[in-house]
């Protein structure tokens, strides 16, 4: 059981309060930018309205909870992962917010509408709340641990797909062309052949959301931060999914190759990107 401090307002609404206000802000800044130049990866790009919405989702956490902890991906060097050292501190602190401000800025700068804000609460280094705002069709994704996952209210439930083949599988084209694009190539084109389609829509936490609206029976990418899954992580879960790592151990905020699916596909799924040479991982 969590312990909530009593009468303070509950951590859910400050998080949808959070993610439905900066949705809207950001939607509002479509094609009214400045791009940031980063130089980290010709593909990575970052945006005035990252940093801007990133700072808005701050300090309303902070002016709710002054004492939590906040881990976003513009409070980090461009281009860098949540360290491994501030994983072991985000485990340590009791309530850790992982934020990702504008999840899918390449889609946001060219006005291709797919992108969210991705806002998830971890108690003790485990994630207990997780919303996802898609301002573009106003859809909002929310789960608490143990309490299901809803779509604006109505329970959202991950697809019947018994097989590959029976849905569409949906995979990530990450900007680091060393290591985490070609490993991503190798489990396209070893899924290729095996879903019934395949998607690449430029945001990994809304490709998560659309796992747990069965929407998509699966979904596979190397090299993510924890700030594009926690919260989708948890979105899938409480829908009746399953969240692994590429090779199959349980979801934890240090995954960074990951595979969602209706649970149906999942070994299927895992099975292929396996011998693909696909998982990024070498056991
Ligand atoms: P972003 O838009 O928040 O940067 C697309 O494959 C996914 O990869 C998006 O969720 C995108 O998140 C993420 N992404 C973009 N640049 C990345 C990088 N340098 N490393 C890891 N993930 C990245
Ligand atoms: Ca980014
Ligand atoms: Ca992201
Ligand atoms: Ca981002």
């Amino acid at each position: 059981k969590v312990p909530y401090v009593v009468g303070r307002k509950s951590p859910t609404a400050v998080a949808i309060n959070c993610a439905s206000k900066t949705g809207e802000w950001i939607k509002s800044r479509l094609g009214a930018y400045n791009e940031l130049n980063t130089k980290h990866a010709p593909g990575d790009l970052v945006t005035d309205v990252d940093k801007g919405a990133e700072m808005m989702i701050r300090k309303l956490i902070l002016t709710h909870f002054p004492d939590h902890t906040i881990l976003g991906e513009e409070g980090v060097a461009p281009g860098a992962a949540a360290s491994a050292e501030a994983l072991s501190e985000a485990r340590k602190s009791e309530y850790l917010w992982i934020v990702d401000p504008i999840d899918g800025t390449t889609n946001f700068v060219h006005g291709f509408p797919f992108f969210c804000v991705s806002i998830a609460l971890a108690y003790k280094g485990e994630v207990i709340i997780g919303v996802i705002y898609d301002p573009m069709r106003d859809e909002l994704f929310v789960a608490e641990k143990g309490k299901g996952a809803y779509i604006h209210g109505q329970r959202a439930l991950v697809s019947k797909d018994a097989a590959l083949a029976d849905g569409i599988v949906a995979v990530g084209f990450n900007p680091d062309r060393e290591f985490a694009l070609p490993t991503n190539m190798k489990g396209l084109n070893a899924l290729a052949g095996q879903a019934q389609s395949l998607r690449a829509g430029g945001s990994a936490a809304l490709h998560l959301a659309y796992v747990a609206a069965g929407r998509l029976s699966g979904y596979y990418e190397v090299g993510l931060n924890a700030w594009d899954i926690a919260a989708g992580a948890l979105i899938v879960a409480e829908s009746g999914g399953i969240v692994t790592d590429t090779v199959g151990n349980p979801y934890d905020i240090g995954v960074r190759h990951l595979v969602a699916s209706n649970g149906k596909i999942h070994k299927e799924l895992l099975d292929v990107l396996k011998s693909a040479d696909a998982t990024g991982i070498t056991q």
